[in-house]
């Protein structure tokens, strides 16, 4: 059986926000060249989907050695307890075996601001059609299972890419490393991206909930993922078959939690935390977009001429624009009204936390005197017992 893709049983308020207009997931695979990104992207299509009629469009753009060239994107639509979810999936081609990397992967930078630019004309359209939103949630970024670290390239394009996007990075091709290996691998990159101050992305941990705090450590600490792509199924004992990949010494298994954290990434991106990367791409990546465009706080340099004939250099600082414009005024407004909404929510939300704590506390002191009064009574049975014995 297939486990439930969808966000529908999620226990979480936000969830019925996004469940009326139903939901858009959209989601990049980026990295160097032949890491196993567009087998990715089948393997997870195939394992999500397959008992669906039908319901990927594929256009590949493949040239002969099957080499991605161009920006495909894969369309589906999850349907589960009359929940919609349109999954779009954005196959990039690889970069690093050019002569000069940087022209590989800047389209895919663009791309990324681009899908900004274009939600926010539309938002700022008098009228709001149903807006056309392909802004990425959510971005894997493959790195070469070389078991050492991660290169200048990928900490270069992972910063660029970790300020406009939920960033996910994976290990690409992991059955290639050994488990102790990747562990050690898994570690560097956990430094390196440290180090480097790379805001990658990280399951919230909602203390409200232990169950759901668990699951996000578990997954943070199996961060980054370790991943394996096949498009075949292959016989593991006679007649049964699982997705994986074979070699003379055995088979690694796509799904299977021992060989590698494919399921838990599946599980991630489709499941527990869709709604998290859907929201926080709102809330976060696309209002730093907004906000640097909007250019507030813009200064301008000019010069003057006093009276002595002098050149003196004037910074002006140039008004935050939306000032001038009262549409911005009222939407400034109304975040405010919207962060103060939150803020108070959040302590009140705090505060029935912390009231459950002290109750569970007071709870667990009259459990504890209990038993101890009850333990006192039977150690005076012990005794007299022990008295009879004699
Ligand atoms: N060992 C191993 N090989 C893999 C894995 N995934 C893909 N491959 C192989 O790696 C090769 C390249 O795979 P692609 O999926 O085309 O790689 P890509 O990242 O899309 O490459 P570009 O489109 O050039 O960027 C193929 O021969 C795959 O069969 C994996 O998890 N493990
Ligand atoms: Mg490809």
């Amino acid at each position: 059986m297939p486990e439930p893709v969808g966000i529908a049983n999620l226990p979480n308020q936000r969830y019925k926000i996004v469940s009326k207009q139903g939901a858009t997931f959209t989601l990049m695979v980026a990295g160097e060249s032949g890491l196993g990104k567009t087998t990715f992207v089948n393997t997870l299509f195939q394992s999500t989907l397959k008992e669906r009629p039908n319901p990927a469009e594929r256009h590949n753009k493949f040239t002969s050695s099957h080499q991605t060239v161009e920006l495909d994107i894969i369309r589906a639509i999850l349907e589960e307890k009359n929940f919609k979810i349109r999954l779009n999936i954005i196959d990039t081609p690889g970069f690093g075996n050019n002569v000069n990397n940087h022209d590989s992967w800047t389209p895919i930078i663009d791309f990324l601001d681009d899908q900004h630019e274009s939600f926010m004309k539309q938002e700022q359209q008098p009228i709001r059609y149903a807006k056309k939103d392909l802004r990425v949630h959510a971005c894997l970024y493959f790195i070469r299972p070389t078991g050492h670290s991660l290169k200048p390239l990928d900490i270069e394009i992972m910063k660029r890419l970790s300020t406009r996007v939920n960033l996910i990075p994976v290990i690409a091709k992991s059955d290639t490393l050994s488990p102790t290996e990747l562990d050690t691998f898994k570690t560097r990159i956990r430094d390196v991206i440290e180090a480097q101050d790379i805001n990658i992305y990280t399951p919230p941990l909602e203390l409200d909930d232990p169950a759901s705090a668990e699951h996000a450590k578990q997954l943070i600490e199996c961060m980054p993922f370790a991943v394996i792509g096949s498009e075949e199924d292959v016989e593991v004992s006679p007649g049964n078959f699982v997705r994986g990949r074979k070699y003379p010494w055995g088979v690694v298994e796509v799904e299977n939690d021992t060989h590698c954290d494919f399921k838990k990434l599946r599980s991630l991106l489709l499941r527990t935390n869709m709604l998290d990367l859907i929201l926080s791409t709102n809330e976060l990546h696309f209002e730093t977009f907004r906000s640097l465009k909007l250019g507030d706080d813009e200064s301008k340099d000019t010069t003057e001429t006093d009276e002595n004939g002098e050149v003196i250099k004037k910074t002006i600082a140039k008004k935050p624009r939306r000032l001038h414009n009262p549409k911005f005024k009222e939407e400034e407004d109304a975040l405010k009204k919207f962060f103060t909404e939150q803020v108070k929510a959040e302590e009140q939300r705090f505060r029935q936390w912390e009231t459950n704590i002290v109750n569970e506390r007071n709870r667990l002191n009259s459990d504890l005197e209990e038993m101890q009064s009850k333990l006192k009574v039977l150690k005076e049975e012990v005794k007299k017992l022990q008295i009879v014995q004699k």
